[in-house]
Formats: structure tokens, sequence, C-alpha cells
């Protein structure tokens, strides 16, 4: 069976590894987010793609969900008694050296897609990781303070200001350009089922649906999402922030209108928000807490089990 996801971070790499083991045989192409793409210290960091690769292939610091297990962080020390800045941001030493290599291919004309396959033959995450497209895009963040109103990179919105300063636009820069990398389309067009991981609806799978051609390419797909709130909260990071930055209610059901019934064909719930319903779309309501790595299987099966019910 081929299963095509589109992942942003901790939550959406979780659901994956749940999703391996809940298909051990099918082929599973991911659609990795690069919205939040960072360059710092003249390196380039693509948080959510190494986070997919890092959980996959067993390099996670699983307490953190990012960032590499092992890790130390003497660079990061030495930089800041240069007093270089940003030092809100936290790069061990062992994640240097994906962004040396990614900033050394980039620079020597490879694409994005090829520079993550090549990090992905080291790490072997067990699915192929495509970014969502070679073309640079970033996520910036409308804020004001006293400072005034200004744009700042969602990394800083995010990391060093704990979405403390309401968004009042999130906007992915880059996004009129961006056209979908080698394969995925292809990937989309050939897959049996798409599954949509609990990530963040805007930050993570919002501006992946924002490349040209992959939202068109989705919705000819039968495409089963997980919600990525329960009972009004998220389970895990700010998707409540994100959410209302785009006017939209925090809540199971506001999440399934905005993805459109276009879009989604089947919407996992928890059991708590059993109510959630919308024309077009078949909603099941069931344990969706991924607390364990068994919990987190039984919610991948149950959405293969939706997406069968509805192909
Ligand atoms: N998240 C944090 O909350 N604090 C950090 O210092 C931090 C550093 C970091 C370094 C590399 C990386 O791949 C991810 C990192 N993250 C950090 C997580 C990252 O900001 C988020 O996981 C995603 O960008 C949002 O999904």
């Amino acid at each position: 069976m081929r299963i095509v996801s589109l992942a942003g971070g901790i939550g959406g790499a979780r659901f994956l590894r749940g999703l391996k083991s809940a298909a051990p045989d099918a082929k599973i192409t991911v659609i990795g987010n690069t919205g939040d793409d960072i360059t710092l210290f003249g390196l380039r960091v693509s948080p959510d793609l190494d986070t997919v690769m890092y959980t996959l292939g067993g390099g996670i610091d699983e307490e953190q969900g990012w960032g590499r297990a092992k890790e130390s962080h003497v660079v990061k020390e030495e930089l800041a008694a240069y007093g270089m800045q940003p030092q809100w941001f936290g790069l061990g030493d062992r994640d240097f050296a994906t962004h040396i290599v990614r900033t050394q291919m980039l620079g020597a004309g490879f694409p994005l897609s090829q520079v993550t396959e090549a990090l992905c033959t080291r790490w072997q995450p067990g699915v192929r990781l495509i970014p969502m497209s070679d073309d640079r895009t970033e996520t910036h963040v409308v804020v004001s303070d006293s400072q005034g109103r200004r744009a700042i990179h969602f990394q800083e919105w995010w990391v060093r200001l704990r979405a403390s300063l309401p968004a009042e636009e999130i906007v992915l820069v880059g996004a009129d350009d961006a056209r979908p990398a080698p394969g995925v389309v292809e990937a989309i067009q050939e897959a049996d089922v798409v599954i949509l991981p609990p990530s963040n609806p805007v930050v993570s799978i919002g501006t992946i649906l924002q490349v040209k051609g992959i939202r068109e390419a989705l919705t000819a797909k039968t495409v089963v999402g997980v919600s990525p709130i329960i009972g009004g909260a998220p389970v895990r990071g700010m998707a409540d922030a994100c959410l209302t930055a785009i006017g939209v209610e925090t809540s199971a059901q506001a999440v399934l209108e905005h993805y459109g019934a276009d879009l989604i064909d089947g919407w996992l719930v928890a059991e708590e928000d059993a109510g959630v319903a919308l024309d077009g779309v078949r909603v099941v309501a069931r344990p969706l807490l991924m607390s364990d790595p068994e919990a987190t299987a039984a919610i991948a099966r149950a959405a293969l089990d939706l997406a069968g019910e509805l192909t």
C-alpha cells in the first residue's frame, strides 16, 4: 500500500512512527514542512525535516521531541562567548553537523530535496522524506510591541517569545513562487491513501497546502485527517495561538471546517469531540492521545481503517 503523509514537527513525527508500525509493509512518502526553516550563523536549518528524520531514524532527543539525543552544546557556548546572536535557538554540536552538510550541499547547487535524500541515507527513516518545495519559503509572524509593528521569523515567535505576543498575521514568505519539490505531486497521485497527522494545522499542514499544486492534487484523493485539537485544546505546541491568529476557533470542528470537506474525507476526533460533523466527511471518535507507541500505532491504524472504508 502506498501512503502519503504531510508532516510538520514533533506531533507529526511521532504519529509517523506509529504509522510505520501500523503499516510495516506500506511504502510511506512524507511531504515535510519547510516553512520553519531558518538561517543561523550562516547555516540553513530545517527543523521539521530534521525532526522527522531524527525521530524515524532513531536519533531524536525523545524527551524534547526535537534535536539530537546525547547532545552537547560546546559550539553554542563558544558562539555565545563571542556574543553571536541569536542565543535563543538551541543548536547542539551533533545537530550542527546536519546543518553544515545541508548548507554545503545547498551551496554546491543541490536542491533541498536531494540534500534531504542524502541526509536520510545515513538515518534510514524508513520513509521517503521530501520537502514540500525546493524553493525557499519561511513562515514569518507579524507582531506589535513597543518597537512597533513588524514581522519576525516564526522560530523567534515560537522559541524566543513562546508565542507570548499575539500573532496578527502568519505569512509564508515565498509561497507565491514556491513549486512542489520533484516527486511530491506524483507521490500524491500514486497514493492509495493520504493521511494528515495531528500536526499544527496552520504552520505545518497549512504551509504545505499553500504550495501551488499540492492542495489540488490532494482533493482528488481519499484524505483522512487526525484532529490536532482534543476537547478545545491542542495536545502540545501552540496550535491554539496559531489558529487564533487566522481567526479559527480552537476546536476539532473548526479545524475540520478550516481544512474543508473538499480536502478531508475522513476525520478522526477524540471521544470528547464526538459531536463533530460536516457534510461529506465521515467523522470517527476514538482515543487520540499519542501517550505511547502502542496508542499512536492504534490511532494510525484507525486512520488507515477509516481510509479503507472510504475508498
Ligand atoms: N524548539 C524550542 O522550543 N527551543 C529550541 O531551542 C529549539 C531548537 C531547535 C533546534 C533544531 C531543531 O530542528 C528544532 C528546534 N526546536 C526548538 C524545535 C522547533 O522550533 C520546532 O519543533 C519546529 O520548528 C516547530 O514545529
